[in-house]
């Protein structure tokens, strides 16, 4: 019997409608960040190492070195992902030729490859400013500076990087996510504290000012970044606040900017209920916010879960973020997103309802039985079934066009 029907007959007789599970994961997007292409360098030029207390770790041959080899690279990640994507990107990656363009004199048209690359590969676009790598960042400081030429510099930077992210949104027809990150923090205990956050909230005002339509705004906080181990200004608790007061700015969570024991699945819930949308980094710490490739873990499952559970499929827009340089880079796309495409269909799997009815009426035990049961159920069948279905190589055979490209286009890169 065809491994597709076995399987499929093991979760129908749960009560699961397996057709059901695989419309519903065919429509749910994947942002993925074209940062993951070349270890976060963009295009600027300008010879400014990745600053901001991230880090790529290792030199795997044949990284991206311009726009043509990213697209490429990234085109070729596309083909080997099913279901539906969106690509990400960071306003490093603007197209200016040899110019060399100040952060905050970017024009929409920079874009307009990207723009043409993913309508050529019918793939969403989002956005994200970027507040590292650059002279202008001085003390690891940004929108919450002491200084206000700096300030006021990223904040020309935000204000321009919203109207870009509306201008893809006309051009692309759908919105836009626009999302900010600043690394502005401290190494040291602060002598002040507050100062930095009351900067920082007339900064992002300023920002936000400007009321533009297709753009979802959001801001990504964080616990410590390398070198700021001490205090970081855009905390978890600051940009919560921020969003709750501030109807359409939405809180990014990213699932490795919190302490090592916390976990992000927990959370989810809680912004539901307060929120109509929900951004996501999913990316994979380990020890720290070390951006490793995503994998099929617990925690990727649990968020999943508090995904589809919840119903939230449309209010969760989920955005990969990781870098490693170790590994094949084209590899760790498709790795990654694959990864976090198997939990949602894992999640779409489980008899839900049964489930909670289970925990309503106390049966912790028979929830305890199932859920250890779910785990071995044949799944991998399901998965394979859905990748034939959106014409991407089942099983690890999309490997084998890993190796050839690594061999025919990769290996010629030095
Ligand atoms: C850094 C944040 C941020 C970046 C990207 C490149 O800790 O996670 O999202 O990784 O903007
Ligand atoms: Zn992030």
């Amino acid at each position: 019997m065809d491994s597709f029907i076995e399987a499929k007959q093991r979760y129908e007789d749960l009560g699961v409608d397996v057709e059901k599970a695989l419309t519903l994961l065919s429509s749910k997007a994947i942002s993925i960040h074209c940062w993951q292409g070349d270890d976060v360098k963009g295009f600027e030029n300008r010879g400014a190492v990745l600053s901001g207390g991230i880090q790529a770790t290792g030199n795997y041959p044949g990284k991206a070195r311009n726009p043509e080899e990213l697209m490429e690279d990234f085109e070729k990640a596309i083909s080997l992902i099913p279901g539906k994507k969106r690509i990400n990107l960071h306003a490093i990656y603007a197209i200016t030729g040899k110019k060399m363009v100040e952060r905050n004199r970017l024009e929409p048209a920079f874009f307009d490859p990207w723009i043409d690359f993913a309508k050529k590969n019918h793939t969403g676009i989002d956005f994200n400013p970027t507040f590292f790598s650059h002279p202008m960042v001085k003390n690891n400081l940004t929108l919450s500076s002491p200084e206000s030429s700096v300030r006021d510099y990223w904040i020309g930077h935000g204000i321009i990087c919203r109207r870009i992210a509306a201008y893809i949104a006309q051009k692309m027809n759908d919105s836009v996510l626009n999302n900010l990150w600043i690394p502005d923090g401290y190494k040291d205990i602060p002598a002040d504290r507050l100062g930095p956050r009351q900067r920082l909230k007339d900064s992002l005002d300023k920002i936000y000012a400007e009321k533009l339509s297709g753009v979802i705004d959001c801001l990504e906080s964080k616990v410590f970044g390398i070198g700021l181990e001490s205090y970081t200004v855009g905390s978890a608790e600051f940009y919560l606040s921020y969003a709750l007061s501030h109807p359409g700015i939405y809180n990014l969570l990213d699932n490795g900017h919190y302490h090592p024991t916390e976990v992000i699945s927990d959370k989810i819930s809680s912004f539901l209920i307060f929120f109509d949308k929900l951004p996501l980094h999913v990316t994979r710490p380990v020890r720290w916010d070390s951006d490793h490739v995503v994998l099929l873990d617990d925690e990727l499952k649990e968020i999943a879960r508090e995904i589809v559970r919840n119903d939230a499929l449309d209010k969760v827009l989920i955005g990969l973020d990781y870098f490693d340089a170790s590994v094949n880079r084209i590899a760790a796309w498709v790795i990654g997103t694959r990864n976090m495409q198997k939990a949602l269909l894992f999640a779409l799997l489980q008899p839900i309802e049964k489930m909670k009815k289970q925990q309503d009426e106390y049966r912790f035990t028979e929830l305890m039985m199932l859920n250890e049961e779910l785990k071995t159920f044949p799944f991998g069948a399901i998965w394979d079934e859905w990748c034939g279905r959106e014409n991407v190589p089942q099983g690890r055979n999309w490997f084998k066009e890993i190796e050839r490209y690594e061999q025919d286009i990769l290996s010629r890169r030095n």
